[in-house]
Formats: structure tokens, C-alpha cells, sequence
């Protein structure tokens, strides 16, 4: 048989057939010594053959299907593991709120990075829009600014109120879409207003430090009425990439590709070179200072390999 995982847990995965019938399913042994260097040799998206052996009596999955894609991560700051978020997807939205808790910029780019490396499109999602008073929707306005001119997508929503959830419901329609983003910001509560049948855990921030509480705590795929799959995460604090040249940090700012081939050098990583294109189209105001600055933060990333140092800036 054949289906897509829609949730795993870690041992068990629950896979989802073309006619919908769900199954637990167990992963053939062998598997996990196919030298992956992964948390999860299987991920939510991924497409599986398995077979319910009558001894058994739950599915086995014997072979996962070629990805389209995927997106990953490191498992922790300092691992050389990886976590594969989730496969097969037609595009990533993160969800952000401006305060409690308060997204920063440099979670978004290191997300946007990745979803740039693995060719996914993503969507910037603003959360909580009916808690905004006059200083968040100024810091929200020149988020969207910033981002809308990087060329992404920007939507503003409130699972609470319930603010633009058909826009945001076209944006879904017929796609598989994953919610990425910190613990707390509303991911669940946004999936829930989109799909009220789904019923999904979401819970009260912690009013001490109006942090997440890490409620949700497993990838999970979920179908639309109206077409198309969501996965809801886990939320994540840090968004640390992996498999990255430093050199190819640059192209994955689609603002910076746009100019980088103007650079007088052609291996110039745009810090401290003369002539740099990407430098002039930031003093120039053409490229946001903050979205360079966070390039620059990228690249001294205290876990790339010590002997890729020789980027600093001076
Ligand atoms: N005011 C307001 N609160 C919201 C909104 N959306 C979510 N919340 C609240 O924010 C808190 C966290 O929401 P969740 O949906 O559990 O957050 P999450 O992103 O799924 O968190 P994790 O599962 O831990 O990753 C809950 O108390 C929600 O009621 C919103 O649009 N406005
Ligand atoms: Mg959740
Ligand atoms: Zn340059």
C-alpha cells in the first residue's frame, strides 16, 4: 500500500492512504542505518510504501518514495544532526507576531534562508493583529515593508478575531502548506480558525515571560475542506541551518542576488570588498540595512566550522 505520513511521533507514524483510510505504522529496522544524519529518517510529507503484515498486526514502512523537496534544520544549535521539518511541500508560512512573543528578525531570515535553499515559497504570516497598539503596528508596517520589498508575501491575520482568514484560506486552497514558527504565536489557534473542526491543543502563554508553552509537540498533517493540507509544528526558539556554504548565504537573499553580479569580484561576499554592489545597494537605501545586517549575523553564526571564520567583517 501506499499513503503520505501525517504524523510521527518518533516510533510510530501514522500514515494516510489516496481514499483517506489512516494507519500505524512502524519503520522497517533497516532503516534508520541508512547513514542519515537525521533525528527523523522519515518525516510528515513524506510519501511511504508499507504492508500490514498479519503477524504484525500494524503497517511496516519499507520504502519512502523520492522527495520534491524538504525542509530542514538543525536538531540543535550545536548538533551536526539534522531534523527534517517536513517533505513534499508546495509552501512555507511563518508565523510571526511583533510582541508576546515577539519573532525577531533574524529567526525569520534564517527561515527564509532555508525556504530560499530548498526552493519553497513562503509566506510571512502576522499574527495577533487585534493586540497591536500603535507602537507594534509601526514596528508590523516596516516588517512589511522590508519584506514585501525582499519579494515575499505578507499577510496580516487574527486567529482570535478572525481578520483575514478567507485571504488566508485562498493562499491554502488545493496546496500542502507548512506553519513553521516560534512556540506561542499561534499556529494551532490560526489552523483551528481556518478548520474549527479540527479542534487543536493551543494554550494560554505563560504570563511571566509571555513565552510559548511548546504545546503542540509533533509535526501533524491535516486536510482542508476546501482542498489541499496543512501541517502544524512544534514551535521552534531558534532556527539554526545546516548544509550551508557561508558563500552561498548571499544568493538565498533574493534582494542580494538581485545585485550581487554587479560586485567587482566574483568570489566578493559582500562585508569588506571594494567595489561591492550589494554594499552600494544597501547604502543607497535600496536594500534594508537590517535584512544585511542579519546577512552578516549569518555568516558569523558561532556554529559554522571554525576555519570559515575569515568572513568576519572588520
Ligand atoms: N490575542 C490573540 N491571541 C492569539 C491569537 N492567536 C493565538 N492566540 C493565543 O496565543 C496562544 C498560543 O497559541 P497556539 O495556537 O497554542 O500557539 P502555537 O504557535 O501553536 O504554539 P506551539 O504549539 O507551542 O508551537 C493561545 O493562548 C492563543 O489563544 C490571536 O490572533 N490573537
Ligand atoms: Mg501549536
Ligand atoms: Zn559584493
Amino acid at each position: 500500500m501506499e499513503g503520505i505520513v501525517i504524523k510521527s511521533t518518533g516510533s510510530w507514524l501514522t500514515v494516510m492512504t489516496g481514499t483517506g483510510s489512516v494507519f500505524n505504522c512502524k519503520l522497517r529496522g533497516k532503516f534508520r542505518m541508512k547513514g542519515i544524519k537525521s533525528t527523523n529518517p522519515v518525516a510528515v510529507g513524506d510519501r511511504v510504501e508499507f504492508d500490514i503484515p498479519e503477524e504484525e498486526g500494524v503497517g511496516v514502512i519499507h520504502k519512502i518514495l523520492p522527495r520534491h523537496n524538504y525542509i530542514v534544520r538543525k536538531a540543535t544549535k550545536l548538533s551536526k544532526v539534522s531534523h527534517i521539518i517536513a517533505s513534499n511541500i508546495d509552501q512555507a508560512l511563518v508565523v510571526v507576531t511583533v510582541a508576546y512573543p515577539r519573532t525577531s528578525m533574524g529567526f525569520i531570515d534564517r527561515f527564509l534562508v532555508t525556504t530560499e535553499a530548498y526552493h519553497i515559497p513562503a509566506i510571512i504570516v502576522f499574527n495577533k493583529i487585534d493586540i497591536y497598539d500603535e507602537k507594534m503596528t509601526n514596528k508590523y508596517e516596516s516588517l512589511v515593508d522590508i519584506y514585501s520589498e525582499a519579494g515575499y508575501k505578507c499577510i496580516a491575520v487574527s486567529a482570535l478575531r478572525g481578520d483575514n482568514i478567507d485571504e488566508l484560506k485562498d493562499i491554502l486552497k488545493s496546496k500542502t502548506s507548512l506553519f513553521s514558527g516560534h512556540s506561542g504565536v499561534g499556529k494551532s489557534a490560526l489552523i483551528n480558525a481556518i478548520e474549527p473542526e479540527l479542534h487543536l491543543k493551543t494554550r494560554e502563554l505563560s504570563s511571566y515571560h509571555k513565552k510559548g508553552m511548546h504545546t503542540t509537540t509533533f509535526a501533524e498533517m491535516f486536510p482542508l475542506s476546501f482542498g489541499g493540507y496543512i501541517i502544524d509544528t512544534p514551535g521552534i526558539k531558534e532556527f539554526a541551518l545546516i548544509d550551508f556554504n557561508r558563500k552561498e548565504i548571499a544568493e538565498r537573499f533574493p534582494e542580494m542576488r538581485k545585485y550581487m553580479h554587479n560586485c567587482r569580484f566574483n568570489n566578493c561576499v559582500h562585508v569588506h570588498e571594494p567595489g561591492c554592489a550589494v554594499k552600494d545597494a544597501v547604502d543607497n537605501g535600496i536594500i534594508s540595512l537590517s535584512r544585511y545586517e542579519n546577512y552578516l549575523s549569518i555568516l558569523n553564526d558561532d556554529y559554522w566550522e571554525a576555519t570559515e571564520k575569515d568572513y568576519r567583517p572588520t
